[in-house]
């Protein structure tokens, strides 16, 4: 089941059929059993036509979040310790990715307020101070406020290779600034825990070409989903839930970075393709 969040409300696919759903989103979502919630609603709703399904999920899309915080998890796959060790390499840093990787607790960041938050078919930003940049791919959870995961998502962690190398504790600067974040198409809703076989594949367009793809499994992270949320919990409260980006999988040669006018598409199967413009902020260009 996926769960839009469109200009007109909320959308509910099902098996093939679509409805609207009269409610608000962070009470919506935050419900325990989520998924069996929206099964009743379908077996109880007239569903739309085909026509004015296609049309409203041809407008805009907007990000699957309400007035939840954006949290994320980083060095959880062996290509982002190893891309983090080499960038932080001068500054001294790269035993600090080691050995998170290792730990027992793992690196958990505030991220993104809702306003940051960029949905599918909207710009992404790169800092006008920065000269290495990179998207990230990611999985990402909504966990409700009792830290069950409810539903799963695709994450761009817009991320500053040059700050976060030049200093790891200029790891915010790297990591929140506007439209730093992106989230959507939907929410997808589930009664069972998203397969390990699940792909994430990331692909750069610039001027119409490819000039980057890559892809793997959701099965390569290190730790647990579960794993994660019970750190992320264990001493913040939630209201209203949260989402929580799982940690980058896939990253560009050292070489590579960000243009504006770039487009990046992230897949992850069952869930959609989340699909991003790069552009500098022109409130602060
Ligand atoms: O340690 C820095 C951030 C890591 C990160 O964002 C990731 O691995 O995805
Ligand atoms: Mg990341």
């Amino acid at each position: 089941m996926k769960l839009y969040k469109i200009a007109k409300g909320i959308l509910l696919e099902h098996n093939n059929s679509a409805y609207i759903i009269d409610d608000e989103w962070d009470s919506l979502i935050n419900r325990d059993d989520l998924a069996g919630y929206l099964q009743a609603i379908s077996a109880d709703t007239t569903p739309i036509n085909t026509e004015v399904k296609n049309e409203y999920l041809n407008d805009k899309i907007l990000p699957p979040i309400g007035n939840q915080e954006v949290w994320a998890a980083g060095v959880t796959y062996l290509k982002s310790r190893d891309a983090r060790m080499e960038e932080s390499e001068s500054s001294g840093g790269a035993s600090l990715y080691d050995k998170v990787y290792d730990a027992p607790r793992p690196e958990l960041f505030f991220k993104a307020i809702a306003q940051r938050v960029a949905g599918t078919g909207a710009e992404v930003y790169i800092r006008k101070d920065s000269e290495w940049n990179v998207p990230e791919p990611e999985l990402t959870l909504f966990i409700n406020s009792k830290g069950s995961i409810q539903g799963y998502t695709i994450g761009n962690d817009m991320s500053s290779r040059s700050i976060e190398g030049e200093n790891a504790l200029y790891l915010p600067q790297a990591k929140i600034y506007e439209k730093s974040a992106a989230l959507g198409p939907c929410l997808l809703v589930a009664t069972e825990p998203i397969a390990g076989e699940s792909g994430i594949k990331m692909l750069i367009k610039r001027n119409g070409e490819t000039i980057y793809q890559d892809a793997t499994t959701i099965s390569r992270m290190k730790r647990s989903l579960t794993e994660l949320v019970g750190y992320l919990y264990s001493e913040c409260d939630f209201p209203v839930g949260a989402f929580l980006m799982t940690g980058t999988c896939l990253v560009p040669p050292p070489t590579f970075t960000l243009q504006p006018g770039d487009v990046v598409e992230i897949t992850i199967d069952g869930i959609g393709t989340l699909v991003n413009t790069i552009a500098l902020n022109p409130k602060h260009k």
